[in-house]
């Protein structure tokens, strides 16, 4: 069964999103998700330019052959858009065994370890009276937990904040933005200050707590933005208010930064989904400075290399909590699905929840019920794409805000 096409399709139902089509000669399609926000056409030449070409005629089997080759085969290797190229090649091919295999691909990673997979959900709000409206708007929708995002007094729209239209109209938060600037796609800049966060973070977590009780899981995403030390003051902080995790609370690259804050805190610790490589995870995990991996099976090269960065996480005895934001296709979501199911260190699934309008281009078959996710039977990854209904969404330039300090000075966004 060899490989006879191979195409990149670019959607965009309110986000975009970038997917890789494999047909085999027996007429076996594959799907996989290349999506990178805010730097989608990058990946999308990469395949087109790159990886397409080598990939006709070759057996469709052979998938880890095929993902060495891509990895070791184009010399520069790692990177967020070579390993998302990589992991769209590797979720199409675990889509099509699965698919002659006629089994939902969590069957041939080892079967079902559980149920279902505990999902999270974003609250988020710019005041106390909003959070606590989005928090009950989740528990209605049967999370059984909850991701804890607020505004910071005296500044505007920061990170993870859903806000209101004008028409009153609810829209959950999407962190990409569609801003022109004199008619150039341009990121909307947002205001930072670390230390106001700081005072008012542990304020929000006290008041969840008195307002929501002791047993909800509540998580909290810093988003790269502290310095070693105000990460080690903010897990100290959040202590009384018992997190799931506390996730990026420090600039990713720099592993030893996490030396400092667990030196300080037990508030457990969440990094990785800007991760691509399992090396990036190496002195994190033989030193045992996290507890949580959270990178997304598109960004890190498909479920070939996540299953074995798991198995190394198992090792240290840390949990997967897979990346799942909108800017993940539903491709790649299936796909964490189906790893979240079969791996045994399973911790919790991120859930963002992806719109109407993309649940019309990309029909899935995964179910969310009492908080659990899974991932459906349907044979491979369970999850088809509407051509028709992608080729009425033309690509639309987007990007994640920039963030700078009160004077001016880019910073972590
Ligand atoms: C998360 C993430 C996202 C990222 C987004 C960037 O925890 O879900 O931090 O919200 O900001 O994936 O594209
Ligand atoms: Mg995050």
């Amino acid at each position: 069964m060899q490989i006879t096409e191979a195409v990149v399709i670019i959607t965009s139902p309110g986000r975009n999103f970038v997917t890789l089509k494999i047909t085999t000669s027996d007429g076996v399609v594959g799907l996989g998700d290349a999506t990178v926000n805010g730097r989608e056409l990058a990946v999308a030449s990469y395949l087109t330019d790159h990886v397409v070409p080598m990939l006709i005629g070759r057996e469709a089997d052979n998938i880890e052959d095929t993902w060495q080759l891509l990895y070791r085969g184009a010399y520069w290797r790692r990177g967020p858009i070579t390993m998302a190229a990589i992991a769209a090649v590797d979720m199409a091919l675990w889509d099509i065994k699965a698919k002659v295999a006629r089994m939902p691909l969590f069957q041939l990673l080892g079967g079902a370890s559980r149920t279902g997979a505990l999902a999270y959900g974003h609250a988020s709000g710019a005041d106390l009276p909003a959070l606590f409206d989005s928090i009950r708007t989740h528990l209605d929708l049967g999370f059984r937990a909850i991701r804890i995002q607020t505004g910071v007094p005296g500044l505007g729209q920061i990170y993870g904040i859903g806000s209101d239209t004008a028409a009153g109209e609810r829209y959950d938060y999407e962190p990409a933005r569609r801003n022109l600037l004199d008619g150039r796609p341009m990121p909307v800049e947002e205001v930072w200050d670390t230390r106001a966060y700081l005072r008012h973070v542990p304020t929000v977590f006290e008041a969840v707590r008195n307002e929501f009780g002791p047993e909800l899981p509540l998580l909290h995403d810093g988003h790269h933005r502290m310095t070693p030390i105000q990460a080690a003051r903010l897990g100290k902080s959040l202590e009384p208010y018992d997190l799931f995790w506390l996730e990026d609370c420090t600039p990713g690259e720099d592993q030893t930064a996490l030396r400092t804050v667990r030196e300080h805190t037990t508030t457990p610790l969440a990094i990785g989904e800007v991760f691509n490589s399992v090396y990036d995870y190496q002195t994190l995990f033989t030193e045992r400075l996290v507890d949580y991996v959270r990178s997304a099976v598109t960004h890190t090269g498909g479920v070939t290399a996540m299953k074995k960065l798991l198995d190394f996480a198992a090792v240290y005895g840390v949990k997967s909590g897979m990346h799942g934001p909108t800017d993940v296709s539903p491709v790649g979501m299936a796909a964490a699905l189906h790893l979240d199911i079969a791996i045994h260190n399973f911790g919790i699934q991120e859930f963002m929840q992806h719109s109407a309008a993309t649940l019309e281009v990309f029909r899935t078959s995964y179910t969310f019920e009492g908080g659990l996710l899974h991932p459906g039977t349907a044979p491979g990854l369970g999850v088809d794409l509407d051509e028709t209904a992608a080729a009425a969404f033309e690509y639309t330039p987007a990007y994640l805000p920039v963030n700078r300090l009160r004077d001016g000075t880019v910073h972590d966004w």
